[in-house]
């Protein structure tokens, strides 16, 4: 496994790269041009300065983490195709700078959802939470919330310019069924693979999160069918998973050790969280102990390690800790704590093994 640290840039991160460069193995960024709408093309030359900004401390810049998906290919708008073509002259211009792994999502409307972006926990730390009554159908509620109470930061998807659409959003989406969702998504990938085989980037599609339907907009990857489903029916290397172990593991139903384990080799890209659930419904955001969260993080590790698996990993999101002042989900501290704790695990399954020190 090749051990990788999300940063949002120069200017927009709260963690810089020189504090990144002091977290033991990790030799990547996940990176991504932030100021980008979906549907625009990503310039060579702005490609080339994050890369000088990687290379001053030696870093990979192999993921990106998203290039996102304009709207018009998610419910196949009149310009889908032109912005299809977009994004393959993003892909190609990605390729010559050593881009392998490109994560991205087909959620509709919004991407990840909690209902509380800094959520006191029991030892005065505080993490992302979901509290399933908030979650109502109509989610004008949730985004006042977002607007009115989250210290300045939001969650992708939930941008007050966005928020600003959200009826037009809705209306456009209420056109679309879940099999039509899952048509749209088909018509993007066969139309990227070929390229993304010229260009040897895999594209990494993120499980949606949570993993169910919500404000009564359909979801696509929540559980290991659905995931069958995708691979089978794009079956192609290039066509490849990020195994997010939070968003799915949300849904206790889901064994993530055994879907790591089921589809190891088309995972390109995977996702450490862990998550705790209470029986309402609600969960959690946790440290990646183990012990402390629902998942099975040991197993999970486990089963990568088995598999052979020698994609790009990293940490998710993390609590808020001694005080940090971050994104929600992405500081510094409890993400090194999660990394070194992934370092322990794969160190010793590696001695176990009796193989690589
Ligand atoms: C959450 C992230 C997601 C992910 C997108 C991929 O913290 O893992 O926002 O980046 O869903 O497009």
């Amino acid at each position: 496994m090749k051990m990788s640290f999300r940063w949002y840039g120069e200017g927009n991160d709260s963690v810089s790269l020189a504090d990144i460069k002091q977290i033991p193995n990790v030799t990547e960024i996940v990176w991504a041009l932030h100021s980008k709408q979906p549907g625009e093309i990503w310039e060579n030359d702005e490609i080339a300065a994050v890369k000088a900004q990687l290379d001053e401390y030696g870093f990979g810049m192999s993921v990106v983490e998203s290039v996102n998906v304009h709207d018009d290919i998610k419910t196949a708008g009149k310009n889908r195709d032109l912005y299809i073509e977009n994004y393959i002259k993003t892909l190609r211009n990605l390729s010559k700078f050593g881009v392998k792994v490109v994560c991205y999502n087909f959620m509709p409307v919004f991407d990840w959802t909690r209902t509380d972006l800094f959520h006191p926990l029991p030892d005065g730390s505080t993490a992302l939470y979901y509290e399933k009554s908030k979650i109502k159908q109509d989610p004008s509620e949730m985004a006042e919330y977002i607007l009115t109470n989250t210290k300045g930061y939001t969650m992708p998807g939930w941008e007050s310019e966005r928020l600003a659409h959200l009826k037009e959003l809705f209306e456009v989406y209420s056109h679309v069924s879940k099999e039509q969702l899952w048509e749209n998504l088909f018509y993007f990938l066969r139309a990227l693979m070929p390229v993304c085989n010229e260009c040897g980037i895999k594209m990494a599609i993120h499980p949606d999160d949570p993993p169910w339907d919500i404000f009564g907009l359909p979801r696509l990857i929540i559980d290991e069918a659905s995931i069958e489903r995708l691979l089978t029916a794009v079956d192609d290397p290039c066509n490849a998973l990020t195994l997010c172990s939070g968003s799915l593991g949300a849904n206790p139903d889901n064994d993530i050790p055994h879907i790591v384990r089921r589809f190891c080799d088309r995972i390109a890209f995977a996702h450490i969280r862990n998550v705790k659930h209470y029986d309402n419904g609600d969960f959690s955001e946790v440290s990646h102990r183990d012990a402390d969260g629902d998942v099975g993080i040991i197993d999970i590790i486990r089963a990568y390690h088995d598999g052979g698996f020698d994609g790009y990993i990293r940490p998710d999101h993390g609590r808020h800790i001694w005080n940090e002042k971050c994104r929600p989900g992405y500081g510094l501290y409890d993400r090194a704590l999660g990394i070194m704790y992934i370092n322990g695990a794969w160190e010793m399954l590696d001695r176990l093994d009796g193989g690589k020190k």
